[in-house]
Order: structure tokens, then sequence, then C-alpha cells
């Protein structure tokens, strides 16, 4: 019985290092070929834009990376900047539907901590390809501080996983006057413009989260409509027309209707002018599906200052008339004050009164 076992264990022995050198071999053998021959090398690789070790995580992306860094000389094995190409259309770091909830507590810094890339006045972009819209949120602003933590604690991440070129503009009315929601938009667009060559306007209410980061906050062909199914309103549309909650336009879509109108003082109606001008313009609605679509509004009673617009059926009924005199074209506003945070630009200014 010894002999045998003992024979056996050098049979198995044997064939076991056979295996092993041939297996050196191979990698050896594949290790030449992958460093003599550049020019193949790309094939082994999946899309170069997105970093390995990002995208697959495993152990032996890193050694590919590394492998790959080595041979093209540099130290790190992030893709250098002059490489850099556009964004997939489709990000590959989306999750689809999330939970919002607004029960936990959540504070300014703890954002600032979760989002160290972040640069100041709450600018980020991709490091490993170019985002595919530049991307200028604004976000019209009075005393709503705990409804912008959590819009900022929900909203960093998901812009980063949607891979834009994006800031961050709040805008602040000063003073207790009326407040005036469309004419602090045309402030933002025109401040957002002097820092930075955006070419997409998102207009959001401080207090409406998206629950699907497949929700783009970018541009279409058409103005975009995103905040399309709220749980305020059963997750419907309230109706057809409605353009109101968070909404993008390209630069030149919100300049062939002459940007916003200044004239609504108070709640209700701006929304409603806005899609009369684009319609007037021959633009169509762009929007996600309904499910997609979803978004949780922070419950909130009325603001003071900003009751019911009583002129807003006036108004509305008259945009035809009114568009081409009242927009960006006659917007007037004095800044007090710029803050820029590593979160956000803030922007205090003043819009005078109805
Ligand atoms: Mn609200």
């Amino acid at each position: 019985m010894t002999p045998n076992l003992s024979n056996n264990f050098t049979i198995v022995s044997k064939a076991w290092t056979v295996v092993v050198l041939l297996c050196a071999v191979h990698f050896t053998i594949t290790l030449f070929y992958y460093i003599l021959h550049p020019e193949e090398r790309v094939t082994f690789l999946p899309n170069p834009q997105i970093p390995l070790s990002r995208a697959r995580g495993d152990a032996l992306a890193v050694i590919f990376n590394i492998m790959q860094a080595t041979v093209n000389g540099t130290e790190s094995p992030e893709i250098r900047n002059d490489e850099l190409q556009t964004c997939l259309e489709t990000s590959p770091l989306l999750v689809g539907p999330f939970q919002v909830q607004f029960s936990s507590q959540v504070t300014l810094e703890m954002v600032r901590q979760e989002n160290p890339e972040l640069q100041e006045g709450g600018r980020w972009k991709p490091s490993d390809c170019i985002g595919l819209q530049r991307v200028a949120i604004i976000i019209p602003f009075r005393h709503r501080d705990e409804h912008l933590k959590y819009w900022l604690f929900y909203l960093h991440p998901l812009l980063q996983r949607q891979q834009l070129d994006y800031g961050i503009y709040v805008i602040e009315q000063d003073g207790e006057t009326t407040f005036n929601r469309a004419k602090l938009l045309n402030v933002g667009f025109a401040e957002a413009l002097k820092e930075y060559d955006y070419d997409c306007l998102v207009f959001s209410d401080v207090d409406i989260i998206p629950m699907d980061d497949r929700n783009i906050y970018k541009c279409y062909s058409q103005p975009r409509h995103i905040a399309v199914s709220m749980d305020k309103f059963g997750f419907r549309l309230p109706y057809y027309q409605y353009f109101g909650g968070v909404s993008a336009l390209s630069k030149e879509q919100y300049l062939k209707i002459n940007g916003l109108p200044n004239n609504y003082w108070g709640w209700g109606g701006e929304d409603d002018d806005i899609f009369n001008r684009l319609s007037i313009k021959g633009l169509s609605i762009s929007r996600p599906n309904g499910v997609t679509g979803r978004c949780r509004m922070i419950r909130h009673s009325r603001d003071a200052h900003n009751e019911p617009n009583p002129k807003r059926f006036y108004n509305i009924a008259h945009t035809r008339q009114t568009m081409e005199i009242d927009g960006i074209n006659s917007l007037k506003y004095q800044v007090i004050r710029i803050v820029k945070d590593q979160l956000f630009t803030k922007i205090v200014v003043d819009i005078g009164r109805q």
C-alpha cells in the first residue's frame, strides 16, 4: 500500500509541475506578444474612456492598467488628458431607480465630505471622458436651506453618475418682496454664462428630487420637461401643457423664446407662460416616460411673500403680445453678493419689486 500511494503521489506531483510550467510559458509568451505588438493590444481592451479598474473593479483589470501604463511610459494608470474622448451616450455608471427619503439628518458638511471631487462653486466634470453636455443647474431660492441640503445630497452623486460637466447655481432673491421664480431663473442664465460656456440650462425647484438616474439632467433636440411624474400629483402629469418643477432648455432654445418672463410676481403661471413661448415658436416638449420620470417633492407649507399671483391668468392669455418685449432682452437686476461654496455658487440678487 505504501509504495503505491507514494508512486501515485509522485505521478500527481509531476503532472502538476508540468501544468504549472505550461502556464508560466503561456503567460510569458502572452506578455512578450503584448509588449511587442502595441497595435493589436487595443483589441483586448474594452472602451478606453473608462479606466479598467473602475469599469471592472477586479484585480486582473488593475494589473492590465498597470501593464498598459508601464508600456506607455506613464506612471499613472489613468488615461491622459489629451486622449480624452466624449463620454458614452448612456453612462455606464447609472443605477436606475433609487430610494429618496427626507427623514434622515443631512448636513452640508456631510455632503461636502461625500463629494470630495467637487470644484469650488459646485462644479464637476468627469475625469476619464468629456462630459456629454455642459449643464448649468439653476435653482430659484429664498429661505429653503433645509430643502437645499437634501437636493445637494441626492443630486450631486446623480449628476456625477450621469457624467455631466455641470455647475450648481442657487439664485437667492434678496429682501422680502414678493417672490419671482422666473426672473430669478433669467438671472441664473445670465450669471452662469458669464462663468463658463454652458450649452444647457436646467431650471429646478429646490424641493424636487428625481427617483431614477436614467432621467438625465441634460438638453434634447426639443425642450425637456424633467419632473413629469411627481408624488404630489399621484405620479402623473397634472395636465398635458405642464412644464413646471424641473425643465431643461438648451442655450439656443432659451434664446429663441427670449428667455423667461420677468413679470410673474408670486406663485403660479410662469411655467405656463414658458410653455406658451415654446409652442408659439414651434417647439414641442420632450419627456421621459412616467416610470423613469418619477420625482419626490419635499412637503412644505406655502412660503411667506409667495401668495398665488392674481394676475397670472391675464398674463398667460397675453404671452404672444408680451414675449418679445419681456424676457432676457429686458432683464434688469443687481447682484448683491456671490458666495462660492464647494457644493454650489450662491448669487444673492436684488430683482426689484412688482
Ligand atoms: Mn414646492
